[in-house]
């Protein structure tokens, strides 16, 4: 590839290699994170997901055999050959990845005659069976292998057999099986094994292509239109390792406030103070708690960001605080695209300060979007993130509690943005082939940099576009999901392979964006959906209204079920996020996480953990009043009957309508809070303990849920210790907040 070795230099913990074509860096991070950087593009090294340098003092012994180099750290071999192939090893000498040596061969190829047959009828016919990247890697896969994680992408949990691209898209039509790319993009990936198991990060932002074996059964490829070849190994004993490794490399998800745990309920079209207040006035009366109301963009006067429509909401302020006396909070949509409008203070100042993306002649490049036309704000340069986010006082002195970042792909009206459209990169003129990618992103950090510094609260942020790494800054929703039975299914694979991203706090629309729901659905959604951290119910204008109230009594009362669940489940959800800041480990979880070597969980598309206690089987079928349901080892309780199961088999459970299958693992303290309509309706609620047989032991933690204060301290640890003999051990590992003003205990079963 790059011709021999010439010769290699060693300076503290990178090893610089020198062929004849070309020369390479691998670097060692830490003694499981090993980096290899090919400079195609760019000398400079540097990260849009990674911050602050990320190399830890690590030993490491670096020998040279007959045909290469031979790396080794405390937990991997890395062995790097005179021809540039690089294969890793764990500590004990298995095989765990290697840089595929065979001739590529597709497995599947269409004659040119039945090409132009087929394309007679209007079909598009993909008819590369295998393609080759200016940047690229292709390794070996072995038998068994199963692919998990990059993101957002549609279809199944496994991803082994199928071809993705990253390049955000905004694609109206319904989210497809087969659709290659969504809103966001996360290059980084988990590959199990028979034995082992480990993680690729692949950071490159330009346009990037992964096929996990689609193209031949015996390699995987992954590769971009450009950029740098350098991509971060990550080795680890188990996947909650690996998934740890990589949020430790890109960053965790910050404790968020813990009133963005609540129901939000949402709507393009809800247009007028009335509708809001009325909203309010509505969730009260059918008793259905509620933290948040979303603002979609009928907020705005025609569509122009920092701005609000005044003739429908004469006076946003006395709205809001309104709202907020009921415990209600609202979160604001803003789009990146400026509108085009002499007068309009926001695209005046950005055209004064250049601010702007530009075309290559210098003038700022305009596209469209909801205001028509509209110029974008360019977020890779840190002095336009810092002047959008100073500009969000325009949001946070009318109170509003969130910012909803849409449309950041970005999206455009007027066909997709020109490559060569120029965008900065912090302190470099770059391109839209570059910086698509991270858009989101950089909007995404803006928001975050800009309400952090105006409230000293918690920002609390959804993007629909973003990169690995944003989860430093936010959360984010699936996109436009239709009311779909095929979409309530699709949101497990979905969030949980979301979730072995790095992005923990996310959430679907609940009831379907587009279409139209169904009673049933809609009940069927909520009760998968009141497991996602982000809990919102949304639609777009047009479809059928989702309020729960608008199906009669059965579908309202099972909605109100399912929403005051989520409320007495507030505490665990809390917890999950305490460890997902300090381990990266994710909120929803597919099972193969935490049962890696039960073969039987590794293709499951329909059962999640939420942590690692409760197991969640949701009815995703029309009409299904029954479900299979596979548990893990050990025993299990079902939430609803405390009906003891044996794990490592399937049963066949009861779900009528009301019903969606729970089950605890036994020796779980799961921690409750008695019901609110909203977070903080009651300042210090009791602590309930539900106590499962079987010994176990959890930990428990508990602040104020706004501010940074418990980063100096000002919190409470417990760790609760049962030994299933019907006592609960409590004792408080830190404590520098209000104590509880009691703790309930419940034993389950005894
Ligand atoms: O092109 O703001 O995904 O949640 O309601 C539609 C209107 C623009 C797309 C978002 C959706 C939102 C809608 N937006």
């Amino acid at each position: 590839m790059f011709g021999a070795l010439i010769n290699y230099e060693q300076k503290e913990q990178t090893i610089t290699l020198h062929y004849e074509k070309q020369s390479v860096q691998i670097q060692v991070l830490t003694n499981q994170i090993i980096n290899v950087f090919v400079p195609f593009r760019t000398a400079d090294h540097r990260s849009k997901a990674i911050e602050g340098n990320k190399e830890c003092p690590t030993a490491y012994k670096l020998h040279r055999t007959e045909d290469g180099l031979v790396l080794t750290t405390d937990s991997l071999i890395c062995k790097i050959y005179d021809n540039f192939l690089i294969d890793f090893y764990n500590a004990d000498g298995v095989l765990l990845c290697a840089d595929y040596r065979g001739k590529r061969i597709p497995r599947f190829t269409l004659q040119e005659s039945f090409i132009a047959f087929i394309k007679q009828e209007g079909h598009e016919v993909d008819t590369a069976g295998s393609r080759d990247y200016p940047v690229q890697c292709v390794k070996q896969l072995e038998k068994g292998d199963c692919i998990y994680g990059l993101g957002d992408k549609t279809g199944v949990l496994n991803k082994r057999y199928y071809e993705y691209e990253n390049w955000n898209s905004d694609i109206p039509d319904p989210h497809e099986d087969s659709f290659k790319s969504l809103y966001k993009s996360i290059p980084f990936f988990i590959t199990l094994k028979e034995n082992g198991v480990y993680g690729i990060f692949y950071d490159n932002t330009f346009k990037s292509y992964f096929n996990f074996g689609k193209e031949n059964d015996a390699y995987y490829s992954f590769g971009s239109d450009d950029g740098n070849l350098d991509y971060y190994f990550i080795g680890g004993n188990s996947m909650p390792e690996i998934v740890t490794n990589y949020t430790y490399l890109t960053g965790r998800m910050p404790l968020p406030q813990k009133w963005t745990l609540g129901y939000h309920q949402s709507r393009w079209g809800y247009d007028s103070e009335e509708t809001f207040r009325d909203l309010a006035a509505k969730f009260k009366e059918h008793r259905i708690p509620c933290d948040a109301l979303h603002f979609d963009i009928d907020y705005m006067e025609r569509y122009k960001v920092f701005t609000w429509n005044k003739e429908r909401f004469t006076d946003a302020h006395t709205l809001l605080s309104d709202l907020k006396k009921q415990g209600i909070k609202a979160v604001t949509i803003i789009d990146p695209g400026v509108k085009v409008e002499e007068g309009y203070p926001m695209y005046e100042e950005g055209i004064k300060e250049g601010y702007f993306a530009k075309t290559e002649d210098g003038s700022v490049y305009v596209n469209a979007v909801w205001p028509g036309d509209a110029v974008y704000p360019d977020f890779g340069d840190p002095d336009v993130r810092k002047w959008w986010g100073e500009h969000l006082n325009f949001y946070t002195d009318l109170g509003v509690g969130g910012i909803w970042n849409d449309m950041n792909e970005p999206a455009s009206f007027n066909g997709p943005l020109p490559n060569d459209v120029i965008f900065t990169d912090e302190d470099k003129a770059s391109t839209h082939g570059e910086m698509h990618n991270v858009y989101g992103h950089n909007m995404a950090k803006a928001t975050y940099e800009g309400l952090k510094k105006l409230t000293g609260k918690r920002p609390f942020i959804i993007t629909r576009a973003c990169y690995s790494g944003s989860q430093k800054y936010t959360t984010a929703w699936t996109g436009d999901n239709q009311s779909l039975w095929t979409h309530l299914r699709m949101a497990i694979p979905q969030q949980c392979n979301l979730g072995l991203s790095g992005m923990s706090f996310v959430g679907t629309d609940i009831g379907g964006f587009g279409a139209d729901t169904t009673p049933e659905l809609l009940v069927r959604w909520i009760e998968a959906g009141c497991f996602s951290p982000l809990f919102r119910n949304h639609c777009a204008k047009g479809s059928m209204n989702q309020e729960p109230w608008l199906f009669g009594d059965e579908v309202l009362a099972i909605y109100r079920k399912y929403v005051e669940l989520r409320y007495t489940l507030l505490p665990y959800f809390y917890d999950l996020c305490r460890e997902c800041e300090q381990t990266g480990l994710p909120v929803i979880r597919p099972l193969v996480l935490h049962y890696e070597n039960d073969t039987r969980v590794r293709n499951l598309n329909d059962e999640f953990l939420v942590g690692e206690h409760l197991l969640i089987a949701p009815v995703v079928e029309q009409g299904a009043v029954k479900r299979m349901v596979y548990l893990p080892e050990g025993v299990w309780y079902d939430y609803w009957t405390h009906e003891a199961y044996q794990g490592r088999q399937y049963y066949l459970v009861d779900a009528p309508l009301d019903k969606c299958p729970i089950f605890v693992k036994a020796g779980t303290i799961l921690p409750k809070a008695p019901v609110q309509m909203y977070v903080g309706e009651t300042p210090n609620p009791p602590l309930i303990l539900e106590v499962y047989p079987g010994t176990g032991t959890y930990k428990h933690y508990q602040d104020n849920g706004e501010d940074f204060a418990y980063r100096n301290g000002e919190y409470n640890e417990y760790l609760f210790r049962t030994e299933g003999k019907g006592e609960v051990k409590i004792t408080k590992v830190h404590e520098g907040y209000a104590e509880y003003p009691e703790i309930i205990v419940n034993h389950i079963n005894k």
